[in-house]
């Protein structure tokens, strides 16, 4: 679908705090580096203060502005809504978006509750038959090589896979006079460090595995209750309403054990999202930090050779590199965001379905409400349903 058969296709995005920006950099890129069957316009950018939404417009590139979101999605020169707001306002804006005939990017994690995911996976099913593409902005499955990961997993190096032990590890909270934030709001966040980081990691393993966790057995923790409000002048403290990290273990549907960690409280660990799965003929394991290498031991290899090796993940024929630079000169996370738009462009233009899809966002919407429950009940063994 793209308005006046120019081949662009109108964007309006809902949002432009860290996820905007980025999201902003992948609107401005991807057919510049790629050979997108639809050129995306950057229309407009939606904002609830219309001069910071002003500036921000005039920063990252988008023609237009709108201080309510229902009239963006209003908007004739919009055809794709790209929603990076927190995730107490995703399943409004993404159903009205729907039902206003829009394709819709929705930022992770899909909602704030399974009840809402469950209705923006229904409303994205409806639209489909009419032709609309939604896809969650789960980015970490467009790093190439954590999508190498994939089609080597798929190609049965590894065998039957036994274990998968994630972690992802911030540090951004450590200081307890780091002041309050959205983040930090059950309300607006829905969940702390399990919703906002743990979502990736488990939407990660299960593409990587291609199947689903079946139950967990979970501990949260909040090591800061109260925090300054920025800017207060009486130096007033609010109330952290979230989990400042989660452990948990879980079961996939073919019995391999998983062990997941998130937390934005390990100290000098600043974006380690980690994968290492051990399979019965080979293992993989990457860590973000390093983002552009993969490593692997091949279980086939029984000589003294024998040992993990380092796959710089910078050839052309690797996932999405091609479009970028020669070989070792290396991608960065911004990247991710715009392999993660071309992909959703060519299954709008295609009118196939992207992943991950709104199904597949509540999927991971129900893993975390397993791990909230069985956390609430002494690490309950907790069915994932
Ligand atoms: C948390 O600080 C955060 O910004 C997440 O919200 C993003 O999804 C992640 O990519 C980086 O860290």
């Amino acid at each position: 679908m793209s308005n006046a058969g120019d081949g662009t296709i109108g964007v309006g995005m809902v949002g432009h705090a860290f996820m905007g920006r980025v999201h902003s950099h992948a609107w401005r890129t991807v057919h510049r580096f790629y050979d997108v069957p639809l050129a995306p316009r950057l229309a407009v950018l939606g904002g609830r203060d219309l001069d910071r939404t002003k500036a921000a417009a005039a920063k990252m590139g988008w023609d237009a502005v709108e201080t309510d979101w229902r009239e963006l999605i209003a908007r004739d020169d919009v055809q794709i809504v790209d929603i990076c707001t927190p995730g107490d306002s995703h399943k409004d804006i993404a159903i009205a978006a729907l039902a206003a005939g829009k394709h819709v990017l929705c930022e992770k994690p899909l909602a704030n509750s399974v009840a809402e995911a469950e209705e923006m996976a229904a409303a994205a099913t409806a639209a489909a038959a009419n032709g609309q593409r939604s896809m969650v902005a789960f980015n970490y499955r467009r790093v190439p090589a954590l999508a190498l990961a994939r089609q080597m997993i798929v190609e049965g190096r590894l065998g039957r896979v036994r274990h998968v032990r994630a972690q992802y590890l911030q540090d951004w909270l450590s200081d307890p006079t780091t002041p309050m934030a959205w983040r930090l709001r059950k309300e607006e966040a829905g969940s702390g460090a399990l919703g906002d980081i743990g979502a990736h990691i488990i939407d990660a393993t299960q593409f990587l595995l291609g199947e689903q966790l079946t139950g967990v057995s979970a501990l949260t923790e909040t090591f800061v209750h109260k925090r300054p409000v920025a800017g207060d002048p009486d130096g007033r403290l609010d109330d952290v309403t979230v989990d400042d990290a989660a452990l948990f273990i879980g079961r996939f549907a073919s019995g391999a054990l998983a062990s997941y960690e998130a937390t934005r409280f390990a100290l000098g660990r600043k974006n380690a999202m980690r994968v290492e799965i051990n399979g019965e003929r080979g293992s993989l394991a990457f860590d973000f930090e390093s983002m552009n290498e993969l490593s692997f031991y091949d279980g086939e290899i029984d000589d003294q050779s024998a040992g993990f090796r380092r796959i710089l993940v910078t050839e052309p024929t690797h996932p999405y590199v091609g479009a970028w630079w020669p070989p070792g000169h290396l991608i960065g996370y911004e990247h991710t965001f715009t392999h993660e738009v071309f992909d959703f462009l060519t299954h709008v233009h295609d009118g196939t379905d992207p992943a991950p899809s709104f199904a597949d966002g509540l999927q991971v919407q129900k893993v975390l409400g397993a791990v909230e429950t069985s956390a609430g009940n002494d690490a309950k063994w907790t069915p994932v349903s």
